[in-house]
Order: C-alpha cells, then structure tokens, then sequence
C-alpha cells in the first residue's frame, strides 16, 4: 500500500478520500484553491499544498500545478475524486509519466470510454447490451443518414461521440429535421469538446437511469456491487439515488452485473467503474461508462458494505480486490439526497456563511460532508455540499429514516435544497418507486409555486 498519496479535490469528496487514506494510515496531502483554504478536509490532511487562486482553470485543473505539488511532499500517488481531472486522460498519462500512480484507469481506458462511439463499440463487442443505432460514428453522405435514420427509426437522439453526461444531443422527431440536426450537432461538437463525430440511437421515451457499479483489479479479478436507481434528476443534475433499483430482480441483477464484469475483464478494466444504463419495459441498453468514484457511491457501500474508495487504493497500489463476487451480498436499501447550497425553489446557487448548523445522526444515517458551523462556502464551484444517506432492512424504512434525517439536518445562513428534499420524501409517487428520468421535472413543474424565503 502507498504510504502517502496527494488528493486532487475537494469538498466533501476530499474529505471522503482523506477518510479512506486515515483508515489504513496512509498519509495524504491536499491540494486546494486560495478559496479553500479554510477547508476542514486541508487541516484534517497530513500535508496541504496551495495550487493557485480561486479559479478552477488556475487551481483545481491546473495539471503542473498539481504534480509538482506531488513532486515536493513525495506522493507516491494521485486520487482525483469525481469532476475536475478525474476522467481527462491527458492528466492520467502525465501523472504516470512523472513517476506518479494515477488511482483509476489506464489512460487509454479513459480515453476509450470519453469517446462514446468507441465505448458503445468496445461494449457491443463485448456482449453488453446497448441502445440500437448507427453502428459507430455517422458517415458524411447525406443519403447514408437518411438510410440510417430510417433504419434506426424515430423519434431518434443524436449525440456528441465527444459529448456525456447530457452535453452535446439533440432529438429529432421526424426524417425532414435530421440533416438540420446532424450539422447542428456537428457544429456544437466540434467546438465544445473539439470532435465533430456524431452517432444515432433510437430515442427511448421514458425510460429510467440505472447504473452498475463495478471493481476491477490488475490481476484479472472484477466483480459488481449491484446497482443504482439515479432516475430522480433535474437538468442531468441527480437529486436524489438509491440501491438497489426498486422492482428489479436478482436474475435482471445477476444477468447485468455479469455483462458488465465479463466487458472489464475484456477491456482490462482497473478501478472503480460505473456503466450506465437507460432501462425501459424490463430491457437495460448500456449509454456510457463512468472511469470514476461516482459522487452517488455511499448508496452502494451501504447496501453491499465494501468501502469502494478503500478498494480503489488497494487496486492502484497493486493489491487485490478485497472480496470476491461471491463475498457481495446486498442487504436492505438506502437512499442519498444531494444537498446543494441552492434555493429550493428556483436553484439558484446560494454561496456563503453558515451561521447555524446541526447534523443529523441515529440508526442507519450516514452524512458525507465537509459543512461546519462557521465555514463559509466559496461561490466558485459546485452548489453540492452533503450528502444524506439513509439505510434501511427495506426501503419504505430508508425512506422513514432519511425524513427523519432531513427534519433534523439544520443549515442555516445560507440556503440548501432540504426543503425540496422534505418534499419528495413525502411524494406519493417517489414513494412508490421506479419513476422514470423525466419524473422530478414534471413534479417540479407541477409544484406550487412559492415565496423563495
Ligand atoms: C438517451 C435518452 C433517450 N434515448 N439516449 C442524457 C444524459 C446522457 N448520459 C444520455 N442521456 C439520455 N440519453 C437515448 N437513446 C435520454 C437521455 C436523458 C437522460 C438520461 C439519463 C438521465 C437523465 C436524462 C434526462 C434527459 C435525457
């Protein structure tokens, strides 16, 4: 195991690695921002390097900045979290290149799987179902995207091969918008993420989001934890998580899980993964593959107790997975709520001091966060700042637990999104379980309007 390794993040997924490093007495060094210097994850770390202002672009992505901060304390390795660098394989190659462990993927993995015309092709090669389309990147000729587009039918989705995460994707309805949108796309493409490739997929109308967590080690070892429900989001922005994913079976479960786990041991997967999936009448089509600890993962360290951000430093450091597929037993359900500093009615970011602040506790409560009474939130980055979970034998208890939780978690001097949070506990429908991804949109939009206080 390394003895000292250098965490490339922040917030409370800083904290969350310092945590896994403390654990088993690795020593860590944190970079941060000016703007975070009053951070508890920076004096919770053995060693802290400031890596420029406030400004992401100057800071958090600053690659050089970052390695000789690992240079002069003597990392043996970088964890990158979520967000930021964690999934730019340029970072990764100069990260090994300096003599550096990069705890994730090989870049070329990164690469593959950032590309997602040749991740959908490295996963149809290698059994795991995907959404029916155009077989890789569309061609130039116009009469050849028509062809496809009658093949794959409407209404149809063109995405960004470079695109993820919901950048870069356009629906079209019928055959006379296609070309107008193919070039659009194109154009949007080429400046966004500097590759005009595009792909087709048949649109699936309201399907949900499940994604299946994996591990996989350097020694041919990989296994899947089950898998999350992440269909309750708003502008691809998740809200709320849970696992396992209600109504699915454990033969759906096992029949995925091992798709998944059979496309790393092909692909040479290392590390933490997610594939993600649209999931529509009782079929999953694979959309992309996460090469990162997912900001969700506390839902499936609940439910199956494996510490993955623990495995993620025993795989880099060379170790084998801890546990066996057949050591993975899935217990109860568990629930995360994302609260952001934001207003709960109109979202918008609502950085500053907090002036008053109770966390909750009790049976099965686990809150990931770096908030403080006195801490005050820097208005430069993400509006995410704790996570709630709730553990339950079921999930009518998780859910019993998490309004609890919620009634009793108190922020106060800036506003936080637990309102809304208090709401969709309380929601009929959520409660039933198994909503679809346009789900939160429609409910938001449905709401009454109010006052933002
Ligand atoms: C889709 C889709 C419907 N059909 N692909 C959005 C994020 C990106 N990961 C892929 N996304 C979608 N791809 C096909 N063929 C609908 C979405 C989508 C979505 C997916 C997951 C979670 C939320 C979403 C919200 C809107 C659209």
């Amino acid at each position: 195991m390394f003895k000292k390794i250098l965490v490339a993040n922040r917030g409370e997924i800083a904290l969350r690695v310092l945590r896994a490093c403390r654990e088993i007495g690795v020593r860590s060094v944190m970079v941060h921002s000016e703007a975070d210097r009053d951070a508890i994850y920076v004096k919770l770390a053995h060693e802290s390097v400031c890596i420029g202002p406030a400004s992401s672009a100057k800071s958090y992505l600053n690659i050089p900045a970052i390695i000789a901060a690992a240079e002069v304390t003597g990392a043996e390795a970088i964890h990158p979290g979520y967000g930021f660098l964690s999934e730019n394989a340029d970072f990764a190659e100069q990260v090994e290149r300096s003599g550096f462990v990069f705890i994730g993927p090989k870049a070329e993995t990164i690469r593959m799987m950032g590309d997602k015309v040749s991740a959908k092709k490295a996963m149809i090669a290698a059994g795991v179902p995907c959404v029916p389309g155009s077989e890789g990147a569309l061609p130039d000729d116009e009469d050849e995207i028509i062809r496809i587009g009658r093949e794959v039918g409407y209404p149809l989705i063109v995405k960004a091969s470079g695109g993820g995460g919901g950048r870069g994707m356009r629906v079209v309805e019928k055959e006379e918008d296609l070309l107008t949108a193919v070039k659009t796309t194109q154009t949007e493409a080429a400046a966004a993420f500097g590759n005009p490739m595009v792909y087709m997929e048949r649109f699936l109308q309201k399907p949900r989001h499940i994604e299946i967590q994996v591990l996989a080690d350097e020694h041919g070892n990989a296994i899947y934890l089950g898998e999350r429900d992440c269909s309750m989001q708003r502008r691809h922005q998740k809200i709320i998580e849970e696992a396992p994913a209600p109504f699915i079976t454990a033969q759906q479960r096992k029949k995925i899980g091992e798709a998944c786990v059979a496309a790393c041991k092909r692909i040479g997967y290392r590390g933490a993964g997610t594939f993600e999936f649209l999931y529509e009448n009782g079929e999953f089509f694979f959309i992309e593959m996460n090469t990162r600890v997912q900001v969700e993962h506390p839902v499936t360290e609940l439910i199956s107790g494996v510490d993955i951000v623990l495995e993620q430093l025993r795989i880099a450091s060379g170790m084998p997975l801890s546990i066996q597929q057949k050591d993975v037993h899935l217990r109860g359900h568990a629930i995360e709520c994302r609260i952001n500093a934001e207003d709960p009615y109109n979202f918008m970011p609502s950085p500053g001091l907090i002036d008053y602040y109770h966390s909750p506790g009790g049976p099965g409560i686990r809150l990931d966060t770096h908030l403080y009474q006195g801490y005050r939130i820097p208005p430069y980055y993400d509006s995410l700042v704790a996570k709630l979970c709730a553990h339950g034998d079921n999930r009518e208890e998780a859910a019993a637990r998490m309004r609890v939780a919620l009634r009793e978690f108190m922020i106060s001097g800036i506003k936080t999104n637990i309102p809304l949070h208090r709401e969709l506990l309380s929601d009929p429908t959520f409660l039933k379980g198994g909503v679809s991804i346009h789900y939160l949109q429609e409910w938001l939009s449905k709401r009454e309007p109010q006052e933002s206080a």
